[in-house]
């Protein structure tokens, strides 16, 4: 295209665009406070659709309004699209993002990437895998205590099919995995363990692997599991969060199964409100409930005094759980500030 076609008013706004550019690039180099402009950070999600996101978003919101800086959400379902990301993010002037990535072994890729752009970056949830398949212990991390989550599932459920004096021999453990993910199979090998160290017979383990972590993805491995034992009279349900095990509540429901003879038990406590909410009980029993706005909340936090004042996070962060079930769910999520 030849310069003098382009009417005068495009031109000069073309003109102010790139010096404004100029501008921020310009400003990258010094402290962010310093040069008076807001912080602007990125917050980036691999399941934009599951309301344990929505919720970190929530808490990074707050910590935002709170210290005065800009929070960029973005749905990042894949490595291509947490690229553009990143360039876009460094183009806006961001100077940092926490992210939860689409497939963990993109973690070396994504450090090459933050660096080239000079952002500063926390992981939550999903710790990065490098080289090797060793966790990427150098990038700062905050994320569940997933093994003793997992424990305190399976005892749990445990404890409620002992209240419900159902006979072992007619029970069985459906739990729907998704290995390849480290916080997943932590989380269902620990409810396995603490089934196991109850005293639940091994023999009555079923695991069965989710291709895609969502409703119908759970709700296929579990079918697949029910054909296999028509026996089973009793399930108890695990997985690696709420979507998980509400997935195989519906496959139960799908045979004839019920809140009579189903104890589903979920983790996030996020993802199945509504679930808890229907009038009448279904085979969903409980969850164990993380604080997403809290960890949305403290990630975008020490990404903002990381920035700001260049006091770097800590590298590896826990969180714990509380069970919620329908007695008292309404009661606590209102107490962590996720329902009003
Ligand atoms: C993983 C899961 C989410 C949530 C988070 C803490 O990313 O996919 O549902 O449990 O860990």
């Amino acid at each position: 295209m030849k310069l003098r076609k382009i009417p005068l008013a495009s031109l000069i706004c073309i003109l102010v665009a790139l010096l404004a550019g100029c501008s921020k690039s310009a400003d990258s180099s010094a402290p962010a406070s310093a040069a008076g402009t807001r912080i602007k950070l990125g917050f980036l999600v691999k399941q934009p659709e599951e309301p344990w996101f929505q919720f970190e978003w929530k808490g990074a919101e707050k910590a935002g309004a709170q210290y005065g800086f800009d929070v960029v959400k973005l749905g990042t379902q894949d490595g291509e699209k947490v690229v553009t990301a990143l360039d876009n993010l460094a183009a806006q002037g961001a100077k940092g993002f926490v992210i939860c990535t689409p497939d963990v072994r993109l973690g070396p890729a994504i450090v090459t990437k933050a660096r080239q752009n000079g952002l500063k970056f926390i992981t939550v949830d999903d710790q990065f895998v490098g080289a090797g398949g060793k966790f990427m212990t150098d990038v700062p991390y905050l994320g569940m205590s997933a093994s003793k989550i997992g424990e305190s599932v399976g005892a749990a459920l445990y404890a409620e099919m002992q209240k419900r004096q159902w006979p072992a021999a007619e029970t069985g453990a459906c739990v729907v995995t998704f290995e390849e993910l480290d916080t997943a199979r932590n989380r269902t090998d620990g409810a396995v363990a603490a089934l196991k160290a109850a005293g639940f017979p091994t023999d009555h383990i079923f695991k069965t692997p989710q291709k895609t972590t969502d409703v119908p993805g759970s709700f296929d491995a579990a079918n697949i599991l029910l054909t296999q034992h028509p026996g089973i009279k009793h399930w108890l349900i695990c997985a690696l969060n709420d979507t998980g095990v509400l997935g195989a509540v519906r496959a139960t429901e799908g045979r004839g199964f019920t809140a009579d003879n189903v104890i589903g038990i979920g983790i996030n406590g996020t993802d199945c409100i509504d679930e808890l909410r229907k009038p009448k009980p279904t085979g969903f029993y409980g969850s164990m409930l993380v604080s997403a706005p809290g960890e949305g909340f403290k990630t975008a936090e020490l990404l903002y005094h990381w920035v700001k004042d260049g006091t770097p996070p800590p590298l590896d962060t826990r969180t714990t759980g509380i069970f919620i079930t329908r007695e008292n769910f309404e009661q606590v999520l209102r107490k962590e500030g996720i329902i009003e």
